[in-house]
């Protein structure tokens, strides 16, 4: 058997394949157009692994994503690629449209194609993973109570509108063509191999050269912070038990505060590289706030408790604990990202700031 991934060689669709192999025996075919976001060096692990297929494209392109589906026959489509970075949409949302709305309606058709053709078991058995996100619910006050799967979608930003309309696409497919969907709305990850332009993994390589650790606004934002395995986990559950066109929100009822992270990150560093020069809380530097910056994130996630008795495996005391370790123990990683690109775009987003 075999599932077919898009989005695979970023930061939750690499996690997601990597602990798929390390336990079954079935081909992943990872459609990617290897943006700046992609990154093959996530899938070292796998690179000799047979069951891993990676196609590089994009998943706007009818023909391509027609030819795949057609090839290898996936029971199911599990769609995490997106552009995915709130500060990147803010500067240029053009990219954003395209993939997140306009690929995802073309996967959708192709899919629905592939999908009509399918005969009996194959045909019921066939699912549309779609991965989206809790920002599509807008921003809480603090007394809000935490989104549930029917809040009302209320979008800020122009990264957030393109999930919500790639949402709501998704649901269409679902009640027009009856196409076997399932859509997850999580909460912010964190974990290995994400990519240095999000908060957390920028604060680890940030304090570790040295670097001013840039807090938005007053550091008073909040979000509820999942740690990405337990977000694979919760994705493989809803693959394998979730409801036909039903929507669950995943979380793991761990809010905080921006500035909490940070002075975490930095106590957790002082421990395991101490810097001669002082604690890292030092480096903390507070600069102009992200236009439109959602003041607060909270998932209820007691549907995805209930009906798939999924948890989330880590606390954020071990998660980030973790985190912080594998940015320590994989320096080369991080020396491999922060390429030109990446230089141009710490330019472009902080230097004004
Ligand atoms: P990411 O930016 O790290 O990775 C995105 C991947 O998609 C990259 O490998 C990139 O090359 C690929 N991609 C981009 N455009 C493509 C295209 N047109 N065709 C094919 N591939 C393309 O993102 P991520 O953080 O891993 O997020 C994955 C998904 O999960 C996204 O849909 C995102 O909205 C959602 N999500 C992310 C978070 C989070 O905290 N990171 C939380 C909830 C939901
Ligand atoms: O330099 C920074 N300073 C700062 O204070 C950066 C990059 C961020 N922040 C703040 C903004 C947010 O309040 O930290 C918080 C987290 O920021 P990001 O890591 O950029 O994530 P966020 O904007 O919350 O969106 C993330 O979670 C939901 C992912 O990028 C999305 O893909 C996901 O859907």
């Amino acid at each position: 058997m075999t599932i077919l991934v898009t989005g695979g060689a970023g930061f939750i669709g690499s996690n997601f394949i990597l602990d798929w192999l390390s336990s079954r025996d079935e081909r992943v075919i990872n459609l990617d157009k290897l943006t700046y976001a992609g990154n093959i060096d996530n899938l070292r692990d796998v690179a000799q692994n047979g069951l891993h297929v990676l196609a590089q494209g994009d998943i706007g392109d009818r023909k391509l994503t027609d030819w795949l589906l057609a090839l290898h026959r996936p029971r199911a489509v599990i769609h995490f690629a997106a552009e995915s970075h709130v500060d990147r949409s803010i500067h240029g949302p053009g990219d954003f449209i395209q993939t997140n709305i306009v690929g995802t309606y073309n996967l959708l058709e192709s899919v629905r194609a592939y999908w009509s053709e399918l005969a009996g078991g194959e045909k019921n058995a066939f699912r549309f993973i779609h991965v989206s996100t809790d920002e599509v619910y807008g921003s809480l006050g603090d007394e809000d109570p935490a989104f549930t799967e029917s809040k009302t979608y209320e979008p800020n930003s122009p990264y957030s509108a393109s999930k919500a309309a790639s949402d709501h696409l998704v649901r269409a497919w679902h009640h027009t063509y009856g196409l076997p969907v399932l859509t997850t709305n999580c909460s912010n990850n964190y974990g290995p191999y994400q990519f240095p332009e999000k908060l957390i993994p920028l604060v680890i390589t940030n304090a570790l050269s040295g670097k001013a650790l840039p807090i938005y606004g007053d550091g008073m934002n909040v979000r509820d912070w999942l740690y990405v395995g337990d977000h694979c986990s919760a994705i493989r559950e809803v693959l394998a038990n979730g409801r036909i066109g039903e929507t669950y929100n995943i979380g793991g009822w761990n809010e905080m505060p921006n500035i909490e992270i940070v002075r975490t990150i930095c106590r957790i560093l002082d421990r395991l590289r101490p810097d001669p020069d002082g604690p890292y809380e030092r480096l903390i530097s507070f600069v102009t706030d992200r236009p439109g910056h959602d003041r607060r994130y909270a998932i209820d996630a007691r549907k995805v408790e209930r009906e798939l008795g999924w948890r989330p495996a880590e606390t954020f005391a071990t998660g980030i604990e973790k985190t912080v370790s594998w940015y320590l123990d994989n320096p080369e990683w991080v020396e491999r990202v922060r390429t030109g690109d990446y230089r141009e775009w710490v330019d472009r987003n902080y230097s004004q700031r």
